[in-house]
């Protein structure tokens, strides 16, 4: 608590928006400005937290100072360790606004506030070396963020009863597969590419038959192979080193690597035609070089592999039957395994990592969740991948508007607070029109999939047209049900979508394929052939078990604004930052909280906690708490509309009052302390 009054006090602009005066969209702008400029980066509206991307390492990021800086932060740590409570910390915001390093400041408050010795010291580590790892493999250079996440993730962070930290569980979400095969103009593959070309020694490379020239290898993309600031072959050997502490033995790197080099040589294997007497052109490998490599790098039989390239088995009534693959089906077949076999790469990197990190035998007491998705997204041309990452974003946006807007309002009126309602955009319908189960986008993209033959994205499309054209938040060529053009400037192959943060144009070329992602029976049995350890648990039959997210019932929030679209610091755009401070709820947000009262406390551990500010409840109150909790705040004499009793519930409307309240208490606790030296030193 004395942090936080030290935090409205002393810094510039104001600390809590539930404090600005006047409370306006242009004062709430200036004020995140004022503090911007300043490099106060962090802005609270009550429990959540605003942060905006400084672009640039300010001195605050030390362990000691995160705790200073953060107090959002440390309510939510005190409240898991005091109050027995799961926190839940999720981080919203667009690409490029700081929400990855956000969650990384997370793990380094945790590192630096509770416990040491060696065992909880190794345990910290661990979990934030995990970092380094999950980024080489699933972040990528993009045109909104050199360090982008195309992974979602969550992660608990568990500690014992004293609050120091015991272990770590991730989950990964919905890796962007695509990626290992083909990358939007002016990005990159991710990152593990480039820093093992770049960094690893020409002994490793020459094991694993690789060159150090990006150019040599298609999955790579050249325009913008080397990116200003980002310097591979160091980030190879920070990537080796977090491996090696996070517990990957030796030869375990060595597997990981030898998959990553046989994505790039199976990216280079081409395909020919080859006529046949049926008429039909059936594909042959080219050049057999890189299919040679790449077999001997996972240890599969040449022919095996070669065959699976020219020809597909399919089941019908109960008879086998193969048919040959055109040049065209070979590629997808080869892109479909590059894609597989890098995402169930990451997958089980996520696994190994959590072995290493999960708690040991120890009970878990508590758990903090943190988290991390990659952030919205909005191009010229946008796919099935923006699609996923952007419903991503609209779900998240959801939890926080049940958090904080809805059931924040709810429990006044659960407790029987006087409350005026104050209204706010609810996205619901907008995740309803993606995932409803039987007219949802999601739903009928599936369906497609399933349909044998004649599928296509532009039958897919059809389809959206006719069941999704009435809804408010999709538009079309055929929206509102009309057969005429209603908006011209919409292509014909598109789609779009008013999102809570803007309006977006998908091009529905390839979601039939991507969502498919099929890969020939032929192809996975080939790879469960292999000698190479790691592909018999990367290619088992059948799904593997999928993680739920649970997300704790308490929750803090970091909302993450990104100051300008150039990547660069000192700048602050208006017009960018009004626009995210509007779809984010900012307003409506700093509104309820204002209504509303920054603090709740059922009546019972309040009066516990302060009746020793008042004669008549010290040391015991005998009555109902609520009555104890009137008498102790009457004489306390802090104003009657600073109040309201709920009906088990105390609700304080200023954090201030609270700070005063818990001033005084710290008082009488030291005064109590001096009086009992006293006494103890007289009777001595
Ligand atoms: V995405 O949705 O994964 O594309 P994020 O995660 O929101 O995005 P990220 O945290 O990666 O963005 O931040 C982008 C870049 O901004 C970082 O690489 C840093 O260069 C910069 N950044 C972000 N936050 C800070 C910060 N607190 N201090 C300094 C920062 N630089
Ligand atoms: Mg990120």
């Amino acid at each position: 608590m004395e942090v936080k009054t030290s935090l409205l006090d002393n810094m510039i602009g104001v600390g809590d928006m539930v404090l600005l005066e006047p409370l306006n969209e242009d004062s709430f702008i200036e004020n995140l400005r004022k503090r911007f400029d300043h490099n106060e980066i962090y802005t609270y509206i009550g429990s959540v937290v605003i942060s905006m991307n400084p672009y640039r390492s300010l001195p605050i990021f030390t362990p000691e100072k995160v705790e200073e800086y953060l107090p959002g932060l440390d309510e939510a740590y005190r409240s898991l360790r005091d109050q027995d409570k799961d926190q839940c910390i999720l981080i919203t915001g667009e690409s490029g606004a700081g929400k990855t390093e956000a969650s990384k400041l997370v793990m380094s408050y945790v590192a630096a506030v509770c416990g040491k010795g060696q065992e909880v010291n190794k345990v910290k580590e661990q979990l934030l070396q995990s970092n380094p790892v999950l980024e080489a493999f699933g972040n990528a250079k993009t045109v909104r963020n050199d360090n982008s996440s195309r992974f979602g993730k969550y992660m608990d962070i568990e500690f014992d009863f004293k609050g120091d930290p015991l272990g770590g569980v991730i989950s990964n979400y919905l890796l962007e597969k695509s990626r290992v095969c083909k990358q939007p103009r002016g990005e990159r593959n991710f990152h593990i590419f480039y820093q093992l070309l770049s960094g690893a020694s020409g002994d490793t490379l020459t094991k694993l038959k690789l060159d150090r020239d990006f150019s040599k290898y298609n999955y790579l993309s050249l325009d913008s192979a080397t990116v200003n600031g980002l310097d591979d072959a160091a980030s190879f050997r920070t990537v080796r080193n977090a491996m090696q502490i996070v517990g990957f033995m030796e030869d375990e790197v060595q597997l990981v690597l030898e998959l990553v080099a046989a994505v790039l040589k199976l990216g280079n294997i081409e395909f020919k035609p080859e006529s046949r007497v049926n008429g039909f052109d059936e594909s042959r490998v080219k050049d057999k070089n890189d299919l040679k490599e790449m077999c001997e790098l996972l240890g599969i039989e040449q022919s095996v592999l070669e065959r699976a390239f020219s020809y597909r088995t399919v089941e019908a009534k109960m008879e086998k039957v193969s048919t040959t693959l055109n040049v065209a089906q070979a590629y997808y077949a080869r892109d479909a395994l590059a894609k597989n076999l890098y995402s169930r790469l990451f997958s089980w990197l996520v696994t190994r990592i959590n072995e290493s990190i999960k708690a040991q035998a120890k009970t878990r007491h508590k758990v903090m969740g943190v988290l991390d998705i990659y952030g919205f997204e909005i191009f010229e041309d946008n796919s099935f991948e923006q699609f996923i990452i952007n419903y991503c974003n609209e779900k998240l946006q959801q939890i926080f508007i049940e958090l904080t807007l809805r059931e924040e309002q709810e429990e006044y009126v659960r407790e029987g607070i006087e409350w005026t309602n104050i209204e706010y955009f609810n996205n619901a319908i907008i995740c309803d029109l993606i995932e409803n189960n039987q007219n949802g986008i999601l739903a009928m993209l599936d369906e497609e999939c399933l349909r044998p033959g004649t599928v296509t994205d532009d039958t897919f499309l059809d389809k959206l047209n006719t069941i999704c054209a009435e809804h408010q938040h999709f538009e079309s060529r055929l929206s509102k049900n009309s057969k005429f053009l209603t908006d011209h400037s919409l292509p014909h192959s598109c789609f779009r979508i008013q999102h809570y943060a803007g309006k977006v144009l998908y091009r529905v070329e390839g979601f039939v394929d991507k969502n498919n992602d099929l890969l020939y029976r032929d192809l996975s049995q080939a790879m469960y052939k292999a000698t190479h350890s790691l592909m018999r648990q990367l290619f088992p039959e059948g799904n593997p078990a999928k993680v739920n997210l649970k997300r704790p019932l308490t929750a803090g929030t970091v909302l993450c604004i990104k100051p300008n679209d150039k990547k660069a610091a000192h700048i602050f755009t208006d017009s960018l930052v009004c626009h995210q401070v509007r779809y984010l709820g900012l307003m409506e947000n700093v509104r309820v909280r204002r209504a509303g009262y920054a603090f709740r406390q059922p009546y019972e551990p309040c009066l516990e906690r302060y009746k020793m500010l008042c004669k008549q409840t010290w040391p015991h109150w005998r009555g109902p708490a609520r009555d104890g909790v009137e008498v102790l705040l009457t004489d306390c004499s802090v104003p009657a509309e600073e109040f309201a009793y709920g009906r088990s519930k105390i609700f304080i409307r200023n954090p201030r009052t609270l700070f005063t309240l818990e001033e005084r208490r710290r008082a009488c606790l030291e005064d109590l302390a001096t009086l009992i030296q006293k006494i103890y030193r007289g009777w001595k």
